[in-house]
């Protein structure tokens, strides 16, 4: 899952030409070195994003995934996992219950004095104490460049167990993610990319379809609880 799957819930993708990016060069506020840099910049962007995370709200591709999760039975191999780059909560509030945030939250604070992790809805530029240790040393809980995302393991065994693999909304611009469709294909498994426009590995995928994703998404939830009914 990429940020294509929350466009249509407001929240501004990146490479787009009025991406995210458009606003901030990448390198000032997407890596550790930009934080050690510039904190209050970068606190100040996150704490811009967790707002508009905030006030978004699901849409019918969140909700249709949250649907699946819960109606994809997880006996009898039927297992499904929500592998998202995205750092918003949009299918957690959508319902989805099996979802892995590789790329972190945005409403989760990390304590770089102590490594407690806190459920976060306010601001960090201002520098608050961590509720754990006391100290000032809050940093927003996001994989930037350079740094190991996480739950790689779980992904891997995941893919290994999988038959198909399905990419949502993303450029394919950002690795490792963008590097799961080659492992997907190494492993034999059928794959699928939903997208409003072919993305960066669209050759590697069998098939594509292209569209926003609150029309595809749906169309595609429908046709697997249909074929599981019937199979
Ligand atoms: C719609 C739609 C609609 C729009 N409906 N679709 C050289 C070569 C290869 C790799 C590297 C390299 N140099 C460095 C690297 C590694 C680096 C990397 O990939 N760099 C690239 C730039 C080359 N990666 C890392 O550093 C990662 N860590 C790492 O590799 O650790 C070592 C490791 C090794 C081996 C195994 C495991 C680990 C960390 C990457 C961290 C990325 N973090 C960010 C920012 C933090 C989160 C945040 O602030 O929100 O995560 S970068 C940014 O890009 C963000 C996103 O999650 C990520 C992906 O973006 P995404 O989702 O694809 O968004 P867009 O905007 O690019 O695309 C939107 C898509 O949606 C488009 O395709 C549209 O068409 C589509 N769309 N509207 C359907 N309505």
């Amino acid at each position: 899952m990429g940020a294509g799957i929350s466009a249509e819930s407001g929240i501004r993708t990146f490479r787009a030409e009025d991406g995210l990016w458009e606003d901030h060069r990448v390198e000032d506020v997407a890596t550790p070195e930009a934080f050690r840099r510039d904190p209050d910049l970068v606190q100040r962007f996150y704490d811009d994003r967790r707002k508009a995370v905030l006030a978004a709200q699901p849409n019918p591709a969140h909700t249709a995934l949250a649907r699946l999760d819960a109606q994809w039975p997880r006996e009898a191999g039927g297992d499904l996992l929500i592998v998202t780059q995205n750092i918003d909560d949009l299918h957690e509030r959508a319902g989805a219950a099996r979802v892995l945030h590789m790329h972190g939250e945005a409403l989760s604070a990390w304590c770089t004095a102590c490594d407690a992790r806190h459920h976060w809805h306010g601001t960090l530029a201002d520098g608050p104490a961590c509720p754990a240790c006391g100290e000032p040393a809050l940093r927003p809980d996001i994989v930037w460049f350079g740094e190991m995302p996480y739950g790689m393991d779980a992904i891997y065994d995941a893919l290994r167990e999988a038959d198909l693999f399905v990419s949502i909304g993303t450029s394919g611009a950002v690795y490792p993610a963008a590097g799961f469709v080659q492992q997907a294909n190494a492993l034999g498994l059928a794959t699928l990319e939903l997208n409003l426009e072919r993305s960066q590995g669209s050759h590697w995928f069998g098939e594509s379809r292209l569209g926003p994703a609150s029309e595809l998404v749906p169309q595609w939830v429908e046709e697997m609880l249909l074929a599981r009914r019937d199979g």
